[in-house]
This record gives C-alpha cells, sequence and structure tokens, in this order.
C-alpha cells in the first residue's frame, strides 16, 4: 500500500480547507438570492414580480393626490368602529383600482372659470351661496347641483369620485375613522376640520368658521393620502346612487347607478356633528336640488 509522505497529507488537508471556504465564498448570488424575503412578499400579494418592482414613479396632475392601487375595508363595523347606522353597513374588504382625486373641494375661482368658458351653468347666488361673491374665489364653490358637479367635472377633464373611490381616499388601508387618524377634530386643540356642533352657534366657530372656510384652511386634517377637507367644510357629491347600506358581493371597484332615493354625499359639513365627518359617515341628497352645505371635487383614473 504506498504511503502519502507526510507533507504532502499536510498540503492535502490544507487545500481541501481552503477549497471549503473557497466553496463557500463564492456560492452563486442567484441562489442566495433564492430564498431573499422581498419574493415571498410578491408572491402574497399575486402581482408578478416585475410590475411590482419595475414601474416608473407615477405623474401626479398638479392639485392632486395619488390613491394606488389596492384593498380597504369600506364601511362601519361595530366592533373596530363603534355605533353603526344601517346606510354604513357591512363593513367589508373593497378593491380599488389607482385613481387620482383633487387635493381639495372644487373652488368658487375654479368653477367660475368653467361658467365663463360656457361649460357650466351658474350656481345658484343667494343667502349662504358662495357663487358671485367678493373674495371668494378660494372658497369651495356650493349651491350646485349633482349635475352641475358632473358638468365641471367633464369640462376639467375629470369625473366624480365614486364612494368607495372617496372613502378609501379618507381612510386609507387602516381603517381609521378620520382621515387624519383616531384623535377627535379637536383633540389638543388642534382644529383638523370646520365642522358645526348642534344648535350653539359658539361651538361652530371654534374653528375660526362659523360657515363654509377657504379650502386646505386645515392642513393638520390631511388624509393618508393627502387631500385636504374630506371631513367638514362643505359635504361633497359623489357618482353613485345611494342606497341605505351596503352590496357585500359588489366588492371589486363597487358603483351604485341612479337611485330612487338620490345620490350620495360624504364628508358632513360645516352645520354636521363631528360624528357625520367619519370617514364611513354616509349621506344623501336629491340630485336636482342644490345646498349651501354640499359642494364636490373630482377624480381620474390613474394608470395603474
Ligand atoms: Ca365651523
Ligand atoms: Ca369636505
Amino acid at each position: 500500500m504506498p504511503t502519502i509522505p507526510r507533507s504532502a497529507g499536510l498540503w492535502l488537508a490544507a487545500a481541501l480547507i481552503a477549497g471549503v471556504v473557497s466553496c463557500k465564498a463564492e456560492r452563486p448570488a442567484a441562489e442566495r438570492a433564492s430564498t431573499a424575503p422581498e419574493r415571498i412578499v410578491r408572491e402574497n400579494l399575486q402581482i408578478p414580480p416585475d410590475e411590482d418592482v419595475r414601474q416608473p414613479a407615477i405623474e401626479v396632475p398638479e392639485g392632486m393626490v395619488h390613491v394606488p392601487r389596492g384593498g380597504f375595508r369600506m364601511g362601519c363595523d361595530e366592533a373596530a368602529d363603534g355605533p353603526c347606522s344601517a346606510a354604513e353597513r357591512p363593513s367589508r374588504q373593497v378593491w380599488v383600482s389607482g385613481f387620482f382625486l383633487d387635493a381639495t373641494e372644487v373652488t368658487v375661482g375654479a368653477f367660475t372659470a368653467c361658467v365663463k368658458a360656457g361649460s357650466c351653468s351658474q350656481a345658484v347666488a343667494a343667502g349662504e351661496c358662495n357663487f358671485g361673491e367678493k373674495e371668494r374665489d378660494s372658497f369651495p364653490i356650493n349651491c350646485v347641483t349633482w349635475d352641475q358637479a358632473i358638468q365641471f367635472c367633464a369640462w376639467a377633464g375629470k369625473r366624480l369620485p365614486t364612494e368607495a373611490e372617496w372613502e378609501k381616499a379618507a381612510r386609507g388601508t387602516d381603517g381609521r375613522p378620520y382621515p387624519w387618524g383616531r384623535d377627535a377634530p379637536d383633540a389638543g386643540g388642534t382644529f383638523r376640520a370646520n365642522w358645526g356642533e348642534g344648535l350653539a352657534r359658539n361651538l361652530w366657530v371654534r374653528d375660526q368658521w362659523e360657515y363654509d372656510a377657504p379650502v386646505g384652511f386645515y392642513p393638520n386634517g390631511a388624509g393618508p393620502f393627502g387631500a385636504l377637507d374630506q371631513a367638514g367644510n362643505v359635504s361633497e357629491w359623489v357618482a353613485d346612487g345611494y342606497r341605505e347600506g351596503y352590496d357585500p358581493e359588489d366588492t371589486m371597484d363597487p358603483v351604485v347607478g341612479p337611485t330612487a332615493a338620490g345620490r350620495a354625499v360624504r364628508g358632513g359639513s360645516f352645520r354636521e356633528y363631528a360624528r357625520r365627518l367619519k370617514t364611513f359617515a354616509r349621506d344623501w341628497h336629491e340630485p336636482t336640488f342644490w345646498y349651501s352645505h354640499v359642494g364636490f371635487r373630482c377624480a381620474r383614473d390613474a394608470p395603474r
């Protein structure tokens, strides 16, 4: 039996050790990447990796905010949100495609430009209405019917948001009861919205405005995607017809056509209790009437 010289044996042992170490150091990068956690996250989202990670940034139109596609919890759940009205139930997961939403309510200035262009009919100018009043350009247009809101958004190359879009923009994906979070509108002495509180007018003006305020007056009231005044100031027409309660099966970009009750209105206004400011609170109005506490904002489809 041949013998390996002692010196050669030591060399072989050293080479083996070096080989093992070298082999570990040169493990292919692709093999290491296959266990990276981000791959698991994408699989759970069921979105192809290319679509998920390699898209260019979205260009957001001026004066709008971007609400990315995805699910959120729409409606009121007694356990999470406290007492719910029948109109606000059932709470369920809803998928909403990506869209842009006006950062503020449509202003008197913007609406007047549409009237001057011959594309919008005049808003009513009386009493608490803002149209035609001096130094009101930065206030929300009010006293407009649902049809006039449709007219304006079309002129601007936009449309009214659906009720689901409006609620997602206000509520985000964490189920918050107000656009800014869970704090009351006046928590810590900071006012986050313009609202009223019953019959006592001295309570209405604590937020500095008895009636409507210029849009964007409360930066601390911004929602999860940056929209302002979704809670309070003027209530807002949305595209949907009003039905008391939601269809639990209609969960992909839901929208309700015209109903006998009227059109849905969201967000509460300067003349309503804080409860009406909640992200899931609902109201409705007759679409051919106008109201001094109702305005609107517009939306537009996003590329994804
Ligand atoms: Ca007020
Ligand atoms: Ca509002």
